[in-house]
């Protein structure tokens, strides 16, 4: 099944709102994971209002879909969408990383209603979807495991070893988003250390591989539908991303990693979105 047109635009319009909502969350706070959190705005619009089975009522219910954001420092952004989604309270995004808060600047599954995985070591979290998805197998049950790593993260060991460990398991039912976004904490990827040929990585995995525009809903859409059609194989969606995407002051900037922004820069970009969202 394809999205219709309305579809792709609601989609839009969301991917806009949780750009939004983060650029609000760390505005505030003053400094934060900005470029990373935002480039996998389009991909958790995808995920959290069309494809997975989730209850933001129940968000411990048993049958769900689980989300791993392995790369955890991306928290604002599944934070925008928790808060959208009514997981908990709006105001909860004004206490991001601030003391005694639900909303730490990386995912703690214990403090935030609706995350699956605590995350934030780099490439510990692949593993633990890993598992989730081999369990649900164990247990005969129909749930999927979606998780988003990052580039950068990708350079860790213990990534390759989940990698192997997924596809001997003939896990179908996880489905893993690459954010390839180019850039890491303090440089290029490709001159840090070279992912490329990143999909042949993944293929010699024995992983069923597709690369996507990963600012085009409908694009990473298709992808997880081809990844839920697999028979064996669990699924790789390379997503081609901007770091910082949709802030005017961020957008394509290594330094977005975790940047100080001031008060004109947020509400600035806020207005700008805001225009681009009522244009759809
Ligand atoms: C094991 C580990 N080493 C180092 C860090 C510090 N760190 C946080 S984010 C980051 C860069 C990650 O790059 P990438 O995965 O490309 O993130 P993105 O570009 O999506 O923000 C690093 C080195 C960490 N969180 N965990
Ligand atoms: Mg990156």
């Amino acid at each position: 099944m394809r999205l219709t047109e309305r579809e792709v635009k609601d989609l839009k319009r969301k991917a806009l709102r949780i750009r939004m909502i983060t650029i609000e969350m760390i505005g505030k706070l003053g400094v934060g994971h900005i470029g990373g959190s935002l480039s996998i705005a389009d991909a958790l619009a995808v995920l959290y209002y069309k494809v997975m089975k989730i209850d933001p009522k129940n968000p411990k219910w048993e049958d769900r879909d689980f989300f791993v954001l392995s790369k955890g420092h991306a928290g604002p952004a599944l934070y925008s969408v928790l808060a959208d989604l009514g997981y908990f309270p709006y105001e909860w995004i004004d206490t991001l990383n601030k003391p005694d808060t639900n909303l730490p600047s990386h995912c703690d599954r214990l403090k935030t209603p609706g995350v699956d995985m605590t995350a934030g070591s780099l490439g510990q979290g692949l593993s633990a979807a890993v598992g989730m998805a081999l369990a649900a197998k164990i247990c005969n049950k129909d749930n999927y495991v979606y998780a988003i790593i990052g580039d950068g993260e990708s350079q860790e060991g213990q990534i390759w070893e989940a990698a192997m460990f997924a596809s001997h398991n003939r896990l179908n039912n996880l489905i893993v988003l690459t954010d390839y976004n180019k850039m890491q904490i303090d440089g290029y990827i490709k001159e840090v250390n070279n992912l490329e040929p990143l999909a042949d990585k993944w293929r010699a995995f024995n992983w069923n591989v597709i690369e996507v525009d990963g600012h085009n809903v409908e694009q990473i859409y298709d992808a997880i539908m081809e990844g839920k059609s697999q028979d064996e194989k669990p699924t790789m969606i390379i997503l081609h991303t901007t770091k910082g995407k949709g802030a005017y002051f961020a957008e394509g900037k290594v330094t977005s990693h975790n940047m100080s922004i001031s008060a004109e820069e947020w509400q600035r970009a806020i207005e700008m979105l805001r225009k681009e969202s009522e244009s759809i």
